[in-house]
């Protein structure tokens, strides 16, 4: 054990925590009661050094960030989410589907910017065929050939299978022919029934998204992975939920990024219930750090947390903060307080503010531009992906 590791084993023992923390220490994976205990600390930093290990250990001082723009092609949805305050009902003022040239449309308006990613997600609008979706692809990517389009969150995918009329399993390579390539992490909310039969009952259900996320893997595909924390869930539909990604994860290995996502309750049917605190937030990205000891990146949405939250999120166990975004739409219809968009420069800058050192990454995660000055000089404009 090293000097470090010894004096944060010997602050873990005045928290309580000192056999989780030896555990931690030795990479060994915790289990749901250590969780609770890492929940109920009232010594949230020592969470954090925890959490900080683990990361340093994986990534060092590398802090990820991409160039990628988001693209809500329609908020027309039938799954009325109490949480949601993006949804619209078809004839509801300010509903909006755009059509796959629309979608398109504003790729191209980003051709003077190194976007490398596309991430593209929307409500369930049981109006769009199937063709609809292949054309979405295929406009996307016709507008950028080298963009790499993540998109439909397995809630869409689910979608997509049923008015394809096909197993996702037969869905899926046609999806990717048309330019789909990784599926980003949202809809999977708390896979607690509880939660879902009082807040989004019409959606699918855990087993059902796992389920989803497995064929998605088993198809070659990449995803992410997320929670939606701080409303009516308990801890330990928290702790169920990440041990249910954990598990999945041991089988497939398919998730790239765990992306926990604090509720925003402006606007929605539970503007009643408090938002996250930042140190609710800071507590969350910690504990993901912790108990997912198998998924290698640990995301800080800045668009979803201040920008400072985001910074100390970075000592906190996250290594990503993701991207410059363009045009959110989700957490601002929700209250979120941070800019829509954020420019690369300012992405670089903050990363480094928090004492960290900026990777650009793709997607998967292949270095676009670094910002070690080993490895490449600063400033060094990023390639520009057509
Ligand atoms: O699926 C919706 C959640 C998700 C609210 O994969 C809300 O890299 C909080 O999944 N308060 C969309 N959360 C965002 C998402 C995401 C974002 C950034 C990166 C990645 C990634 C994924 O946001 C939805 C839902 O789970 N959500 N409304 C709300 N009021």
């Amino acid at each position: 054990m090293s000097g470090r590791e010894a004096r944060l084993v010997e602050r873990a023992r005045a928290a309580g925590i000192e056999d989780v923390a030896r555990r931690v220490v030795a990479s060994e994976r915790l289990s749901l009661e250590d969780g609770a205990r890492l929940y109920a600390t009232p010594d949230l930093f020592v969470v954090a050094e925890l959490a900080n290990l683990v990361r340093e250990r994986l990534h060092g001082d590398l802090a990820y960030f991409n160039v990628n723009q988001h693209i809500n092609y329609t908020n027309i949805c039938n799954k009325l989410c109490r949480f949601c305050a993006f949804q619209r009902l078809p004839n509801q003022e300010g509903a909006y589907c755009m059509t796959p040239q629309e979608a398109a449309g504003k790729v191209r308006e980003q051709l003077d910017q190194p976007v490398t990613e596309v991430h593209m997600v929307a409500g369930i609008y049981p109006k769009l065929g199937y063709d609809y979706y292949l054309d979405l692809l295929r406009a996307v990517k016709a507008a950028r050939p080298r963009i790499h389009i993540k998109a439909f969150t397995m809630v869409e995918l689910h979608e997509i299978a049923r008015v394809a009329k096909k197993p996702l399993a037969e869905v899926l390579p046609e999806l990717i022919e048309a330019g789909l390539d990784s599926i980003p992490g949202g809809g999977a909310e708390v896979f607690s029934e509880r939660v879902r039969s009082e807040t989004y009952h019409l959606k699918i259900s855990g087993d059902e998204w796992l389920d989803i996320a497995r064929t998605v893997h088993e198809a070659g595909l990449r995803s992410n992975c997320t929670m939606l924390h701080g409303h009516i869930e308990t801890v330990a539909e928290r702790l169920d939920h990440l041990d249910r990604l954990r598990r999945l994860q041991d089988e497939t290995g398919g998730f790239q990024t765990y992306v926990p996502l604090s509720f925003h309750p402006d606007n929605s049917e539970m503007a009643d219930v408090p938002a996250p605190t930042a140190l609710d937030e800071l507590r969350e990205m910690a504990l993901g750090r912790l108990m997912l000891d198998n998924v290698p990146h640990v995301k800080a949405y800045w668009i979803l947390m201040d920008v400072p939250v985001a910074q100390l999120c970075l000592s906190f166990g996250a290594d990503d903060v993701d991207g410059t975004v363009v045009e959110e739409k989700v957490y601002h219809e929700a209250g979120a307080t941070t800019p829509q968009e954020a420019q690369r420069h300012e992405l670089v800058q903050w990363i480094r503010d928090a004492g960290r050192v900026p990777v650009e990454r793709d997607t998967l995660y292949n270095v676009v531009w670094s910002g070690d000055e080993a490895l490449a000089p600063v400033g060094m404009p990023a390639p520009v992906a057509t």
